[in-house]
């Protein structure tokens, strides 16, 4: 099974009832208002941390209202990021959403070496774009936590992603390990990555999963291109997820989907104790909201 838009997810997500999830640094229009959909769609009841007085005049401002919510006040952005992480930790919010605070400081917060929400795993991002003209969701991880992962770092962040698309009911994912080119070359350390993830995949390490790379980006999502280069690829074009080098090529490839594509794109933490919404700053309502609504969805996997 495919996901052909954001509004399949959204379908799935409404049958699972409402979480409660705590907002870090709240005090955001665009944030306020992806909460004020995902509470209408009936997906959350939000608890908000920030300074209250610019909260409830925003809210007021776009019609939100504060009848269900909580409001945690707290001016500083980084006490507020604790107090975020703290509701999660102390049961009062089901997850937890970045507002309008830096990403590493935010991360921080959540990896804290006492009540933090760590677990055994690796914590990893992960993101879906729907891309017009494209007829299904693709995937990219991790553009946005681990900087410069290793071979077993990168095997990590393969088995959150592959895990999270299976509890979301694909039962076969397609991934290239995303690379320059398609020789193995050792002066190009990630195609010798991407090779041992590939034999690691032929092994069957990661089940329910074709795991393929080194590729470049067309023959990852072009059958034609893969003809044109004489390639042969289990996978011929029809990528789900990339497995991306590094945070500069997985920011970047987003990025251009978004710029040059006009794709929405959607960002959580995968690994964590609870789903963590992780979107930009500079994202659009629309895609915090399909955020909100990747996070709800993974309750329980
Ligand atoms: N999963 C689990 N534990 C981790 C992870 C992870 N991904 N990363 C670090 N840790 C643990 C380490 O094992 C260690 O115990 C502790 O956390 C501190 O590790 P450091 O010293 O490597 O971590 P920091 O605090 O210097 O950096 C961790 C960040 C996640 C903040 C850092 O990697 C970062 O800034 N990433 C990029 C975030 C970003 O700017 N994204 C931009 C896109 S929106």
């Amino acid at each position: 099974m495919r996901f052909s838009g954001f509004e399949s997810l959204l379908d799935k997500a409404k049958g699972l009832g409402r979480a409660k999830v705590a907002v870090a640094v709240a005090a955001d229009k665009e944030v306020l208002e992806a909460i004020k959909i995902a509470e209408k769609e009936g997906l959350i009841t939000p608890v908000l941390v920030g300074d209250s007085e610019q909260i409830k005049r925003l809210a007021q401002e776009i019609g939100l209202s504060l009848d269900g919510a909580e409001l945690i006040h707290e001016l500083d952005p980084e006490v507020a990021v604790h107090k975020a992480v703290d509701a999660v930790v102390d049961g009062q919010a089901h997850f937890l959403m970045k507002g309008q605070i830096n990403s590493s400081d935010f991360l921080r917060a959540v990896l804290r070496p006492v009540r933090g929400l760590r677990t055994d795993r690796l914590l990893s991002h992960f993101s879906a774009f729907q891309v017009p003209e494209f007829s299904r969701l693709l995937f990219v991880t991790d553009g946005g936590m681990n900087i410069a992962p290793n071979l077993a770092q990168k095997k990590e962040i393969l088995a959150n992603g592959i895990l999270y698309l299976q509890g979301i009911g694909m039962e076969s994912v397609n991934v290239i390990v995303l690379a320059a080119n398609e020789v193995v070359n050792e002066k190009m350390p990630v195609t010798l990555d991407a090779q041992a993830l590939t034999k690691m995949s032929q092994a069957g390490e990661f089940p329910g999963a074709i795991v393929e790379g080194p590729l470049a980006l067309d023959g990852a999502v072009s059958a034609v291109a893969l003809k044109h280069k004489g390639i042969v690829s289990r996978i011929n074009g029809d990528v789900d997820l990339f497995l991306v080098p590094t945070i500069e090529v997985g920011n970047v490839l987003g990025k251009s989907m978004v710029y040059f594509a006009g794709a929405t794109m959607a960002g959580i933490v995968l690994g964590a104790q609870v789903p963590i919404v992780m979107t930009s700053r500079n994202d659009t309502s629309r895609s915090k909201f399909m955020a909100l609504t990747m996070a709800a969805l993974s309750r329980g996997l």
